[in-house]
Formats: C-alpha cells, sequence, structure tokens
C-alpha cells in the first residue's frame, strides 16, 4: 500500500520479474481496485488502490480509504504489509494516517522506500532517514528500491520471504 503514483504496481511487478502483469501509469490514481496476485501458490501480493490521489473525486477518495481499511482490519490472512514511500517526498498528512492504521493493526511492515534511482546516493541515504524517523519506523524494517534499476528488490523479495515464515 501506499499514496497514489508511488509505485506500487511497478514494485510488484519488479518483485514478480515480469514487465506488465500489474498495469503502472503516468497518472496517479490508476490502481483503483484491489487488484490481487498469486505468486507460485505460496502467497497472494494485494496491489491495493492509492491514498491521496487529489483529482479523485471526494466520493472516490472516501472508497478508496475505506477499501484500504476494511482490508486491513478484517483481512484475517493478510501476514503483513509492504508500505510505499517515495524517496524524493516528506510523508504526507496521509501516509502519517497510514502510520497510525497500521500500527493500531498491529500487522508487521515492510516499509519500501521506492524511486531511489530518482535521486544520488547521499541525498537517497539521507532522504531515506528522513522518512523513517519522521514515521517512526525502525531501520531494519525499512529497504530502499528502485523499480527501474532493481534496487533492493531481491532484498525486499527475501524480506517478505521471511515476513511469511515467521507468521
Ligand atoms: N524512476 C522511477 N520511476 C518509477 C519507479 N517506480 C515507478 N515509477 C514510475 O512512477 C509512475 C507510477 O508508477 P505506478 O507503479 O503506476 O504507481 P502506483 O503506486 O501503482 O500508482 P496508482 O496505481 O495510480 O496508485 C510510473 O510513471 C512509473 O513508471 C522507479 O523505481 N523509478
Ligand atoms: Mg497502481
Amino acid at each position: 500500500m501506499g499514496r497514489s503514483n508511488v509505485g506500487k504496481s511497478s514494485l510488484i511487478n519488479a518483485l514478480i520479474g515480469r514487465k506488465a502483469l500489474a498495469h503502472t501509469s503516468k497518472t496517479p490514481g490508476k490502481t483503483r481496485t484491489a487488484n490481487v496476485y498469486n505468486i507460485e501458490d505460496r502467497f497472494y501480493l494485494v496491489d491495493l488502490p492509492g491514498y491521496g490521489y487529489a483529482r479523485a473525486s471526494k466520493s472516490e477518495r472516501h472508497g478508496f480509504q475505506s477499501l484500504v481499511q476494511a482490508y486491513l482490519s478484517t483481512r484475517q490472512e493478510l501476514a503483513g504489509v509492504v508500505w510505499l514511500l517515495d524517496v524524493r517526498r516528506d510523508p504526507s498528512a496521509e501516509d502519517r494516517a497510514a502510520a497510525e492504521l497500521l500500527s493500531e493493526r498491529g500487522l508487521p511492515v515492510l516499509a519500501a522506500i521506492t524511486k531511489a534511482d530518482k535521486l544520488g546516493s547521499g541525498r537517497r541515504a539521507e532522504q531515506a532517514r528522513a522518512i523513517s524517523a519522521a514515521l517512526e519506523l525502525e531501520e531494519d524494517q525499512c529497504i530502499v528500491t528502485s523499480a527501474r534499476t532493481r534496487d533492493g528488490i531481491q532484498e525486499l523479495g527475501d524480506a517478505i520471504d521471511a515476513l511469511l515464515a515467521a507468521g
């Protein structure tokens, strides 16, 4: 899960290793329903609609929010959440609300900092630290990734495997 346009669908494609299984788009708000991917019959990855899509209508926004909220609060099978945060952006009010929701639910959370290729390595590390501090994430929860260069993709895949094995 994560804000609209943060790179959820791209990250799923990178994890699965296929080009266009999950539809990606330059236009925010592309993924409007929950799309479910069966991963090698081992687990399901669910691409949730993004929050914070500025041009969604009020009722649409509310719809997304309640879908995500309902999903998190009612899915018994949910083993954990991969939460995406754009490396270039300071956490928004909606990110903070998401943090609250996740901590209430008490699920394991992996934070994938996305689009790492957009910054040089110095700025990238600095931003990753700032984001994790702002959202009170532990260092070992955070993985800096790029769907474009595949930086951190293996590491994220391994962390998901570890999370599933622990559950
Ligand atoms: N440079 C760069 N661009 C990326 C990366 N990941 C995604 N993008 C771009 O960011 C835009 C949004 O990516 P999506 O994967 O569609 O984002 P999303 O979170 O699924 O968006 P919604 O479904 O609209 O909520 C697209 O133009 C992608 O090509 C990345 O790692 N690096
Ligand atoms: Mg999407």
